[in-house]
């Protein structure tokens, strides 16, 4: 379907250096359609914006250039050497910041983050310590943006209560008759529901701060540098809002301390490296210092149990919907990606006693 754009003419709206070489599909998320562009100059990140699953992408765009600019002035204050850099747009030829196709799609281009990897797991436990600090280091640049200027690009994202409420009408509904073949996934579900409110609560009683996060902190969307093999760049901005940055480690946890990929079909592959998880905490600790509160320290071994069951909730919501929301590269893909999930809660169910004895170790 996507073929049938005229991408010679979209990118010809972009000011890009250079003649058009290639554009060719890019990257392994799950959500927009992402173009590799090429020039005899330089490179660009084409993106079709998914407006199945962002209902008002305008908003989201009027987020990305809000929070891109401010951090690059953030960056540009910024004292120390490290090579650190903001996602950068790129204007269309009459100064917009995307462009709208006869179809109404949105189109947008990015500076492409060059001589850096976007990983898809964890080479060693390093790139996870860096991926860490980089995480941690966009939260407190993030400190003091205006919360109040941000549009809630996706209602409720990360309330996990609500997406049981999801589940639950999806079960209702069973709209492709697949119920019957996961039984044994929603029971798991469901016998965990009374967590599920621990994070959402914990903000409505004010325990914890609401701040600006970035509610997507999975590994492949932060670039690593080649070079120095620091985290230079976090991308992927379509759900910065306001929200809790238990939710930030919890699912960086839930990505990159697996031992297996997101979608591993052989359950006793998947499991959540300890020793990951505790790169993480250190990371993510150090670069915070007094940015953190006792009380999120405390429930961050909670908030990557919460965050990955959460996941587990979403892939299985939308494999009862019949794949609408996540992209898919074959039949029972949002199932196995369920399943993943549940076996890594379990996983930290065991493991959760030492996970506080790690966070103790680093909260100082
Ligand atoms: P999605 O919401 O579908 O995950 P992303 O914005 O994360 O879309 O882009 C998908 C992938 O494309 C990323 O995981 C990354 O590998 C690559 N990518 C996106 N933006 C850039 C960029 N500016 N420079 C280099 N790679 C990028
Ligand atoms: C999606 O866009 P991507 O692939 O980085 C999803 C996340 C999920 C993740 C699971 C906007 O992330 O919330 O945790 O898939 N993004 C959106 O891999 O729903
Ligand atoms: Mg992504």
């Amino acid at each position: 379907k996507y073929m049938s754009y005229d991408f010679n003419k979209i990118i010809s709206q972009f000011q890009v250096e250079g003649k058009l070489v290639s554009c060719e599909r890019y990257g392994e998320g799950h959500i927009n359609d992402t173009f590799l562009v090429e020039t005899d100059k330089t490179k660009y990140i084409l993106q079709r914006v998914n407006n199945t699953v962002f209902k008002k992408p305008e908003e989201v765009m009027e987020n990305i250039v809000k929070v891109t600019r401010f951090m690059s002035e953030q960056i540009k204050k910024c004292k120390d050497n490290t090579r650190r850099e903001a996602l950068t747009l790129v204007e269309t030829r009459d100064g917009k910041d995307y462009y709208t196709a006869e179809d109404g799609s949105l189109f947008r281009m990015y500076v492409f983050v060059d001589n850096a990897t976007s990983y898809q797991s964890i080479a060693n436990g390093e790139v996870f310590y860096q991926a860490a600090r980089a995480f941690g280091s966009f939260q407190k640049m993030l400190k003091d943006f205006p919360a109040n200027e941000l549009n809630e690009t996706i209602a409720n994202f990360h309330n996990t209560k609500d997406r049981y409420r999801l589940l639950k009408e999806a079960i209702d509904a069973d709209k492709v008759g697949r119920l019957a073949a996961v039984r044994a996934e929603i029971e798991f579900a469901l016998q965990r529901e009374k967590d599920a409110d621990i994070i959402v609560s914990a903000i409505e009683n004010k325990e914890i701060p609401l701040r600006v996060t970035h509610n997507d902190t999975k590994l492949n969307n932060v670039m690593i540098d080649d070079e120095t093999g620091l985290g230079i760049c976090v991308i992927d901005l379509d759900t910065v809002m306001p929200g809790s940055m238990l939710y930030d480690f919890g699912d960086s946890i839930r990505f990159g301390a697996s031992t297996a990929p997101e979608d591993e079909k052989d359950l006793e592959k998947v499991s959540m490296d300890i020793s990951l998880f505790e790169e993480y905490v250190r990371g993510y600790l150090e670069e915070l210092g007094d940015s953190i509160t006792p009380r999120e320290a405390e429930l961050l071994p909670v908030s990557a149990k919460l965050m990955t069951l959460e996941c587990g909730v979403r892939f299985l919501t939308d494999y009862l919907d019949g794949d609408n929301y996540f992209k898919i590269h074959r039949p029972d893909h949002n199932l196995d990606r369920a399943r993943t999930q549940f076996k890594l809660v379990w996983d930290m169910e065991q493991k959760m006693n030492t996970m506080h004895e790690i966070v103790k170790k680093y909260y100082k």
